[in-house]
């Protein structure tokens, strides 16, 4: 693991002609690390100051898009037991089908998506999505969108799939508590990858390819193709093999993990550690094994309601970290990443279509949990 700040991913050995695209496909990418939010009353027009802060400085760094943690724009609520709708509505930002992506226009963020537009810097970040159905239900999820700066809008949304921790708060005293099943719905969009315009330069298009005759002569040629993840999702590698089915080249990823739970076993220091550690062995493991970037951003520190680690990074896609956060604060953490350094383990280890057996993998989509073999 490396924990200097190289402006350029060279952390790999230069690739045979034979494996890669010899054309380059450079971007800078940052993730913006956010210290801590205190609490629950923390507000909101100091985090903007802070968000627009590390936009200003990633522009400073010729960074072309910046990935902002899970629930970026207040403390970890789904640490706290809140009773009271109108307190929990608070955090909570409404879209329907008429405006699926108010929060662009929201107070809580509008001036985060203006500076993102007039410094050209496309920007992800997570929210609490509140959904008002066309049927008038009302349904609750934790959200990242992708503004893209060159459109002037969102291009895709994701709501985070795998919701750790518990319903029903934990009554002893002095738990953590984590209650997102509590607070949130499982999302309903699926692992959708997406293509990003305006990234790097010549990028294949639609049009320019109409008359190939074999359509993997685009592979790797055109838009950088992108997935997002929320926080729990990148323990999963079904997730990222969703993405990675897809031919993903950028995985981004906000995150609040718990650094210290006074419930479990093992000192502050050997649980934050460990957490660091699988967080770690969790992004370089799906970005190896996916042939993919990936970009992670932490929302780290002591709020009131307990401590989060750090640890925001850009990993590559031989799953080595290229730069890794060196604070518990707000930090911009970027580096200038090759896409086309993708093309190694897509073309070879993981060349899916070669090698993958789905003959064997039903259990994977047709059983949940766990069924042991019978006892001798
Ligand atoms: N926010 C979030 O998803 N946190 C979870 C805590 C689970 S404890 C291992 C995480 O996976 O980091």
């Amino acid at each position: 693991m490396s924990s200097i700040r190289p402006r350029l991913d060279n952390s790999f050995r230069a690739a045979s002609p034979m494996d890669t695209n010899p054309e380059q496909r450079l971007l800078t990418v940052a993730a913006a690390q956010l210290g801590p939010i205190a609490s629950l009353n923390s507000p909101r027009s100091d985090v903007l100051a802070r968000m627009i802060k590390l936009l200003q400085q990633a522009s400073e760094k010729n960074v072309r898009l910046v990935v902002f943690p899970e629930l970026t724009f207040t403390t970890f609520f789904p640490s706290y037991v809140i009773d009271d709708p109108e307190q929990l509505a608070q955090f909570f930002e409404p879209a329907s089908q008429a405006e699926p992506y108010a929060v662009t226009n929201s107070l809580h963020s509008k001036p985060l998506i203006d500076k993102a537009a007039e410094l050209g810097i496309d920007i992800s970040f997570g929210y609490a999505e509140r959904w008002t159905e066309e049927d008038g239900r009302v349904i609750d999820y934790n959200t990242a969108v992708y503004y893209s700066a060159s459109q002037r809008r969102c291009v895709a949304k994701y709501r985070k799939v795998h919701l750790p921790g518990r319903y029903e708060p934990d009554r002893r005293p002095g738990v953590t508590q984590q209650l997102e099943k509590r607070y949130f719905t499982p999302g309903n969009l699926g692992f959708q990858a997406f293509r990003v315009p305006g990234l790097v330069g010549k990028a294949l298009k639609a049009e320019d390819a109409k008359d190939l005759a074999n359509p993997e002569g685009t592979w790797g040629r055109g838009d950088p193709i992108v997935g997002m993840l929320i926080c729990n999702d990148r323990r999963w590698a079904e997730a990222w093999r969703c993405y990675g089915l897809q031919g993903v080249e950028l995985v981004l990823e906000g995150y609040n993990t718990t650094a210290f739970a006074p419930q479990y076993e093992g000192t502050e220091s050997e649980q934050e550690s460990e957490a660091l550690f699988h967080h770690r062995l969790s992004c370089q493991a799906g970005s190896y094994q996916n042939a993919c970037f990936s970009v992670h951003a932490a929302k780290a520190g002591k709020e009131d309601h307990g401590s989060l680690i750090a640890g925001s990074s850009i990993v590559n896609p031989d799953g080595h970290i290229v730069v890794e956060s060196r604070t518990k604060g707000d930090e911009l953490v970027y580096a200038t990443i090759d896409l086309a350094r993708c093309r190694k383990g897509k073309g070879r280890v993981f060349a899916f279509d070669k090698h993958r057996r789905v003959e064997h993998y039903s259990r994977l989509v047709e059983q949940v949990g766990v069924e042991e073999p019978a006892l001798l």
